[in-house]
């Protein structure tokens, strides 16, 4: 991410209002805003400690693995920096276990096991919860078991006695791949901890009759970035937990910061020049456009594009690879097919007010024409719409128009279409 931006170069970082705060650290990667904030960070944090509580149910560890190949700075630097403790973290204690004399005296199962109780029983820590919550069969949990104890009570207890919950990654936000459509996917009842898929009803959280705040930390895996920076703007007192979780997060309770309601991937993506030229890749491994291949940049609301990722140099667009919308909260079903274009599966290109409404970043200039030409011609007088409905008998073009509407994105963006160049019109 470079130098400290000159905006940023003068400010008394600490007495900034969190307004600021969260628009430097939106703009900043944790590695610039750590180290220019670094003595201010420890100033804040002379007496504090914050103590961090990570566990694993349903995942892949992909989001342990983001944030510890996050690079600048590493974790360890950052927990330095921070003052964090991760008091338990299931993954990097695997190996740990009880010593007397130098000799191994227990199995390191039995040893983290005991150790988790005692952390559990003192309370007050912040609980990062990885991976969904097996739910099922019937409600018992048994889906997912570790150590002879079911995740869902080993989630019980560590939600009950944390201060707050940062859910990160798809699955623990949402249920993610563990909810995907599936013959067992209701006898396995994967649940995330606030949602489950966009259903708030479904939270595991609700389920088990406790209430905490909880901010999520969408995508598969999340950037090492949106962890880091999430915890860095709680444990420093710029995010106030709760009183400030409404003003901060969305409606999927995720940083507004990193997955912004008027911002979308594609605006800032490299291959954007080829998009607005309509030219499109319709074989992998080519440098044009992606959206013909199926790609869900145009409304998936994140910082991705600007931020970037593997050391902030790319992003899956930018590498070749369509984006599937990871952060979103319906996700991988809502992005399914992934690599077809979109029009063809009936989410743009049914229904003209709701084309205008979907908003495909800077406004469908050459893949929105070319769609509004092939609806012209293929459904002319069909107005009223005939979109493919999915599983929730929602029209997939009403339901992110929706979330699109909600943001107040779509303004400007119809006037845009309509003056899109010449050379989209093909067939
Ligand atoms: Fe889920 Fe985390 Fe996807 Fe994996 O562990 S968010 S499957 S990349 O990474 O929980
Ligand atoms: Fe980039 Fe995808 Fe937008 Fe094409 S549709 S410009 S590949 S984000």
């Amino acid at each position: 991410m470079g130098d400290i931006p000159e905006r940023f170069k003068h400010l008394d970082f600490m007495r900034m209002d969190r307004r600021t705060f969260l628009k430097a650290v939106g703009a900043l990667g944790a590695s610039v805003f750590l180290q220019n904030y670094r003595s201010e960070i420890v100033k804040a944090l002379e007496f504090a400690e914050n103590r961090i509580v990570w566990i694993q149910g349903g995942e892949c560890t992909g989001c342990s693995e983001s944030l510890l190949n996050g690079g600048e700075p590493d974790i360890v630097q950052a927990m330095q920096r921070l003052n964090l403790k991760i008091t338990y973290h299931e993954l990097l204690m695997e190996q740990q276990g009880v010593f007397v004399d130098g000799i191994l005296v227990n199995t390191s199962e039995l040893n983290s096991e005991l150790y988790f109780e005692e952390v559990i029983e003192e309370g007050g820590y912040i609980l990062v919860a990885e991976g969904a919550i097996a739910n099922g069969p019937d409600g018992s949990g048994r889906y997912c078991v570790l150590g002879g104890k079911t995740y869902k009570e080993i989630f019980r207890k560590a939600a009950e006695n944390a201060a707050f919950i940062v859910a990160v990654g798809q699955c623990a936000a949402f249920s993610g791949v563990n909810a995907a459509d599936s013959d067992i996917r209701d006898l396995l009842d994967f649940r995330g901890v606030a949602f489950t898929l966009e259903d708030e009803t479904k939270g595991i959280l609700r389920e088990l009759g406790i209430d905490k705040p909880v901010i999520n930390i969408a995508g598969c895996p999340p950037h090492a970035d949106w962890m880091l920076l999430t915890l860095a703007a709680v444990v420093l007192g710029k995010i106030k937990i709760p009183e400030d979780l409404p003003g901060v997060l969305d409606k999927w309770k995720r940083p507004k910061i990193f997955f912004p309601p008027d911002h979308t991937i594609h605006e800032n993506c490299p291959r954007r020049g080829y998009y607005d030229r309509g030219e499109f890749d319709t074989t992998v491994s080519g440098e044009k456009c992606l959206w013909k291949l199926g790609c869900k940049a145009p409304y998936t609301h994140a910082d991705c594009a600007i931020r970037r990722w593997n050391g902030y140099h790319s992003l899956c667009p930018q590498s070749g690879s369509p984006c599937i919308s990871c952060v979103s909260a319906g996700f991988p079903d809502s992005s399914r097919p992934f690599f077809q274009e979109i029009e063809d599966v009936g989410i743009v290109g049914t229904n003209l007010d709701s084309i205008a409404k979907v908003a495909v970043g800077g406004a469908l200039l050459a893949a929105g024409a070319h769609a509004i030409k092939r609806f012209s011609e293929k459904d002319a007088g069909k107005e009223g719409g005939e979109g493919k409905e999915d599983e929730n008998g929602e029209e997939g073009n009403e339901k992110i128009g929706k979330e699109t509407e909600e943001s107040g994105e779509n303004e400007g963006r119809n006037e845009k279409t309509e003056t899109a160049p010449e050379g989209k019109k093909e067939g």
